[in-house]
């Protein structure tokens, strides 16, 4: 992709990061007559689906459902390849939506936002690139994706392994050779789980190291079939419809019953179907899963007696059989023959749970007295996910305030899309949005339409500034809280809490009443003149009025 360069120095909108939602954000603020500017530090677009190219990188969200629903004529004209898309589909179909809608022009490619600063007095976000730019802009929309920071451990003597270290939130464009070698692979959550049963098919020798046992469901994913696509495209409007006012931001529809009020013979039928239809879907059979210990402790077991019948060498399944959190409360993840590769006689597996990595040689990895040789070392291990990727950026509302120091106790925002203090500033499923406890897609589209709608009110109204009211801010974040805490998400060390990252303070960061719930909340405070927001006229249109 070549590199442009901005000529213009003075943008109504700079949008940071061209994945789905930064496309989507461009194609709405051009078509709205907004002159615009997209900065993306990749040399393509698709975020997420641009950087994760690890081997099995599929998408746990059924195609149809993952993929945009603003343009009737793409979604009927997009053909997908399989229910559940492999990354190379998904980032041919960005690639797609961002030519057919001629989004690639206010795009600058390779180029990194290094701060942001909004000037009180020219009301104006000031913004820096790596390329020594400085632009300034009405609004800036932070469209940085929640888990785009790979997160590798601080390792004592990483640097100096021989061998290749790859990330996997991070790969490369390349294809990478594991022929003949000995891998390691360090993180078992979603990335691993799906990138090692692929690795071992072509690696001389796989160790896997794990420090949590994960809650995994077969994807059983299949070709797409004409029959099927042509269902979806058939009743896409409703479906849709349906997914906006879900509580995932999907079609899959919510166990009625409780897994506690049918008996043990139905509840395992129950299972049993789900398990053998797959995907992620599994933690719906029932209504109180998330909610309910005993419930959820009737899954767990489920699934972990999967475990057993799958995995022959029984030391191996009661280290991949998970006990130390409830099942969903971290990612549940989704494979194709993750648990069967610890049959292969070339996968091993080593608990690191109890005694951590200590350090890396030149040679390998030390746990205790061992050392594991290896010729190349993945890490899976996750990424500094929702704020990471924010921090990185210098990012200062007024008075200089860094959002950083706003958010050293945890994220704070109103809605999840802004944070007082910083005006004219979006978040695209910033923290304190269903986001990633969501169907992406669908809370990308709703936080990008009501982003435009507020920016072509204020033009509209003659509005120079929003920004919420410090009361709907504390608000928000304690009925984020609130909502978390009455079901069992807080039990686990999962992302979600910030626990993968030492020292990041723990508070659960997605809104999870539902995506349905939070739409309604936001429509009606649009409806109410945007409730907790203040808009700020200049004060030569304010003395007009
Ligand atoms: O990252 P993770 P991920 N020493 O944080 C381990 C999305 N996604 O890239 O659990 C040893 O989940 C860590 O151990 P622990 C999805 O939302 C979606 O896999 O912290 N181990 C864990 O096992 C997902 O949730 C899809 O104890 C260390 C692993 O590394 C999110 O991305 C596919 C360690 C990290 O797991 C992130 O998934 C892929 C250390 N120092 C990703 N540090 C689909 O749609 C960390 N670990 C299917």
């Amino acid at each position: 992709m070549p590199h442009q360069t901005t000529v213009a120095s003075h943008f109504d909108v700079i949008i940071v990061g061209a994945g789905f939602s930064g496309i989507y954000l461009v194609h709405r603020c051009v078509t709205a007559g907004m002159s615009v500017r997209c900065y993306e530090r990749g040399d393509g677009v698709g975020g997420t689906w641009y950087w994760n190219r690890y081997p099995g990188a599929r998408c746990d969200v059924e195609s149809m459902e993952y993929s945009y629903g603003f343009d009737e004529a793409l979604q009927q004209e997009w053909e997908w390849p399989e229910k559940y898309s492999a990354q190379p589909d998904i980032l041919r179909y960005a690639n797609h939506v961002a030519d057919r809608f001629d989004v690639k022009r206010h795009i600058e490619f390779e180029t990194e936002v290094k701060s942001a600063h909004f000037d009180p007095v020219s009301r104006l976000w000031s913004v820096q690139t790596d390329h020594a730019q400085t632009i300034t802009a009405k609004f800036v929309v932070m469209a940085t994706g929640c888990i785009s920071t790979a997160q590798v451990p601080e390792i004592e003597g990483l640097s100096q392994f021989k061998g290749e270290t790859y990330h996997t939130g991070a790969w490369p464009h390349e294809k990478v050779d594991f022929n003949g070698k000995r891998v390691a692979v360090i993180g078992t959550g979603s990335s691993g789980i799906q990138a090692i049963p692929e690795i071992a098919k072509e690696a001389d020798h796989l160790t896997v190291f794990q420090r949590t046992a994960n809650f995994s469901i077969p994807t059983r994913n299949a070709p797409m079939t004409a029959e099927y696509s042509r269902s979806w495209k058939e009743g896409y409007a409703n479906k849709r419809e349906l997914m906006r006012n879900s509580h995932q931001g999907n079609t899959r529809p919510r166990g009625e019953k409780s897994a506690l009020e049918v008996n043990a013979e139905e509840r395992r039928a129950t299972l049993e179907a789900q398990w053998k239809n797959g995907g992620s879907g599994f933690l719906a059979a029932f209504n109180d899963i998330l909610t309910s210990q005993p419930a959820n402790d009737t899954m767990s077991e489920f699934v972990r007696n999967k475990i057993f019948e799958i995995v022959k060498d029984k030391r191996a399944a009661e280290i991949l059989a998970p006990k130390s959190h409830p099942i969903g409360t971290k990612r549940i993840c989704v494979d194709s023959g993750y648990y069967e590769t610890f049959n292969r006689d070339n996968v091993d597996l080593i608990d690191i749970s109890q005694e951590p990595i200590e350090r890396m040689t030149e040679s390998g990895i030390c746990v205790g007295d061992n050392l594991y040789e290896f010729d190349t070392v993945v890490f899976a291990t996750g990424f500094d996910a929702m704020t990471g990727t924010l921090f990185n950026i210098d990012i200062r509302g007024r008075n200089g305030l860094a959002l950083k120091e706003k958010w050293v106790a945890g994220p704070r925002t109103y809605l999840g899309l802004m944070s007082e203090g910083f005006p004219n500033l979006f978040m695209i499923t910033g923290p304190g949005s269903p986001s990633v406890k969501s169907n992406m897609l669908t809370s990308i589209e709703q936080h990008v339409e009501l982003v435009v709608h507020t920016m072509v009110h204020m033009r509209a109204e003659n509005f120079e500034l929003i920004e919420p009211e410090i009361s709907a801010e504390d608000k928000w974040v304690d009925h984020v809280q609130e909502v978390a805490h009455k079901t069992l998400f807080p039990q686990a060390n999962s992302w979600y809490m910030g626990a993968n990252i030492p020292g990041k303070p723990r508070l659960f960061m997605p809104y999870i009443a539902g995506v349905g719930t939070y739409r309604r909340i936001c429509e009606e405070v649009v409806a109410d003149g945007y409730r907790g927001f203040r808009l700020e006229r200049l004060p030569s249109a304010a003395a007009a009025e």
